[in-house]
């Protein structure tokens, strides 16, 4: 049995190169893709590469009958369309030898073993393949990786890459670096700051899983507001179900002299924002966790019982695992969030799991650095998240 590699843009091409090459009774034993040229892993031609096998002691008996003017096809003495690809030398020689001299059983034994080895040779060649193919454009994948991105935000990239840039563009490591910044910039969108309301109050309500920062945030918030900037601030809380939780906002609420309530019902909050004189009515909610659906619906609810425009922002904290982000997010979209408040930035190392889920179209507005009233508050930046992605010293970072 003979055994060679023929590869061609088409399977049907590929086909007819072995029954030329070798005549019509060919068996095709193997078939692969593969790419072929391109650079760094893009750009490849996708050819197809077929396994085929061939009796060996008919193709010399088709080669004796030819010389003999028989009418056979003289195949054996007419050189292979293209060499055999797996780069070890006539890989057919030693079991097409074997087979000669067992023959029977032991001989196929001898075939499956030698198909066997050429599929491990064509495996590892396709292992080899990525590392040294994409090696710039994956080094840096590599770092963001490290930062904890999700595969699918570094897919996304490299998808972009292999779409959308030239030859040229991904053989400049500072092209690719700036391409790849874009990329990330580009994904996370900003909200502009709080504006307090003219003719009616501007309602600002804070949501989100327990413990993530929204009393504080709120106060935070509520000191820049009422306290620096001198507007008529008010606060609510329809966080009835910890009473801690309602003391909390209330202590910060006497400190800085505001208008406080507490609010159990929807008629209650209907009440609050109708009678409000605020220019900006900031209100805390329920701290339940985010697992509590029913908690979120009466939460809805009780917002509902007001008509005026809402500014609903998620507050998430920054520490977040990427899973439970996506879940948060998810979940908290039964209320029609339009913003994120991203807290806890001094806490974590890593922005990757953060701006992997910032594509959904939502908007940042702050930023919190500190449990320190009202100080670790800030407008949201793009710049300054994309600062927080560590990066070695040749990585991305050296080019912005
Ligand atoms: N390190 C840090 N801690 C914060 C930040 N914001 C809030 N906290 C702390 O997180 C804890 C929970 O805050 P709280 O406002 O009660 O969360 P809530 O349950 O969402 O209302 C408190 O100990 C806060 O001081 C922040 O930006 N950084
Ligand atoms: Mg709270």
């Amino acid at each position: 049995m003979i055994y060679r590699l023929y590869r061609a843009s088409t399977y049907k091409e590929a086909v007819v190169k072995a029954k030329m090459d070798l005549g019509s009774d060919v068996y095709i034993i193997a078939r692969k893709e593969v790419k072929e040229g391109g650079f760094l892993g893009m750009f490849a031609t996708v050819m197809t590469e077929i396994t085929v096998a061939k009796n060996e002691e008919r193709s010399n008996q088709q080669a004796h009958s030819a010389q003999q003017g028989g009418r056979g096809q003289n195949t054996a003495g007419i050189p292979p369309a293209e060499e055999p690809q797996t780069g070890q030398g006539n890989p057919t020689t030693a079991p097409a030898m074997l087979s000669e001299s067992l023959g029977g059983e032991t001989s196929v034994m001898c075939e499956l073993m030698e198909i066997k080895r050429q599929l491990r040779t064509i495996l590892n060649e396709r292992s080899e393949e990525v590392p040294r193919e994409s090696q710039l454009l994956e080094a840096l994948l590599d770092q963001l990786r490290s930062n904890d991105f999700s595969e699918e935000y570094i897919g996304q990239i490299r998808n972009r890459f292999e779409t959308e840039f030239t030859l040229k563009d991904i053989q400049d490591p500072g092209t690719v670096r700036d391409h790849v910044k874009k990329h990330i910039l580009e994904n996370i969108q900003i909200g502009g700051p709080i504006t307090a309301g003219k003719s009616s109050p501007r309602i600002v309500v804070l949501v989100g899983p327990t413990g993530v920062g929204k009393t504080t945030t709120i106060a935070k918030l509520a000191a820049s507001f009422g306290v620096l900037q001198k507007k008529k601030v008010e606060l609510l809380t329809i966080d009835s179900y910890r009473i801690a939780a309602i003391e909390q906002l209330g202590k910060y609420a006497e400190l800085m002299q505001l208008p406080f309530s507490v609010i159990n019902s929807r008629e209650e909050y209907k009440n609050s924002v109708m009678n409000s004189k605020a220019e900006i009515l900031f209100v805390d909610t329920v701290g339940r966790s985010q697992k509590n659906n029913l908690g979120l619906a009466e939460l809805r609810d009780i917002l509902d019982g007001v008509k005026s425009e809402m500014d609903i922002h998620l507050v998430l904290s920054a520490t977040t695992k990427y899973r439970d982000a996506m879940d948060v997010i998810t979940r908290f979209n039964q209320l029609m969030y339009t913003n994120i408040i991203i807290t806890k930035l001094d806490e974590t190392n890593t922005v990757g799991p953060l701006l992997s889920i910032l594509g959904s179209g939502k908007k940042i507005s702050y930023f919190t650095t500190g449990q320190s009233v009202p100080d670790d508050i800030e407008i949201a930046r793009k710049e300054k998240l994309y600062e927080l992605i560590s990066f070695d010293p040749v990585g991305a970072r050296s080019s912005v």
